[in-house]
């Protein structure tokens, strides 16, 4: 039998995801990016912390685990002392944004040339699924069990939309999500557009990722898209908020 599409050669075949989870196509995504970009053994993969974690047994590249929120911080770092090296964050919301919110901006006030890539699933998951930033209004987690209440508890954040309307300079900032194979295809251009910006010294680049956490929304896998689509979609707009070149 003729081989159409496999996944690539770096991915290790098993997972530690829960069923329905968004990491596992969306770093499937970035690695197929990777291996086309010619970046299959000059990259690394740089980890916040959260269920993006279960990436350490999910991929044979070279990737390295921070602590918490640091992520823009530390590839900022590796990419001064390995300028021809592929370097990217994978971190959650809450990583990217919550917790390493000065990292995130400062690298993207700098113009650093490294790729952010972050995955919103509206809570912090790893830690069993309290609020984010980017939790919905009246979205029930477990530290807001009656309903996320706005005036109370803050309004959801934008990450691309303020990286890309306040650090005008950077290279690129998009966002897409998992949650059909029309917007997958999107996204996996996004990812290319994103890290190929960086390979050709443009600047800075930032894809946010929606993605689903069936465990914490207390939903099966297949409802979990369609809450994606009926809730994250309408206050999270997918798209490209900084292109290329202009
Ligand atoms: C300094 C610090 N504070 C808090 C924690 C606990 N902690 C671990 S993961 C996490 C939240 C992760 O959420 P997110 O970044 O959205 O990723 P997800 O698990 O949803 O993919 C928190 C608060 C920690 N490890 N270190
Ligand atoms: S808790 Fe949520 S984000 Fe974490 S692995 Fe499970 S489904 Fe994915």
């Amino acid at each position: 039998m003729n081989v159409i599409k496999q996944a690539p050669e770096i991915m290790y075949k098993n997972n530690q995801f829960c069923a329905g989870c968004g990491h596992g196509i969306t770093y499937r995504l970035i690695q197929e990016a990777v291996e086309e970009l010619g970046y299959k053994d000059n990259h690394i993969t740089v980890l916040g912390v959260g269920c993006s974690c279960n990436l350490n047994t999910l991929t044979k590249g070279d990737k390295f685990q921070c602590a918490h929120g640091r992520a823009a911080a530390v590839a900022t770092g590796m990419k001064h002392t390995k300028k021809d090296t592929l370097i990217f964050t994978y971190q959650g919301d809450g990583d990217a944004g919550v917790i390493g919110i000065a990292e995130t901006l400062n690298a993207a006030y700098r113009n650093e040339k490294i790729t952010v890539i972050t995955v919103n699933n509206s809570n912090f998951g790893m830690t069993g699924g309290q609020m984010s930033w980017t939790t919905l209004p009246e979205q029930i987690t477990t530290t807001t069990p009656l309903g996320r209440d706005c005036a109370q508890k803050g309004y959801p954040f934008h990450l691309p939309e303020m990286i890309a309307s306040q650090f005008t300079h950077v290279a690129y900032v998009a966002r897409g999500a998992v949650n059909d194979s029309k917007n997958i295809r999107q996204l996996k251009k996004m990812i290319k557009n994103g890290l190929e910006a960086q390979v050709k010294e443009e600047g800075y680049s930032l894809i946010e990722v929606l993605a689903p956490c069936p465990t914490n929304w207390n939903l099966s896998p297949l409802q979990s898209l369609e809450w994606l689509e009926e809730n994250m979609l309408k206050e999270y707009p997918i798209g490209e908020f900084k292109k290329r070149g202009v």
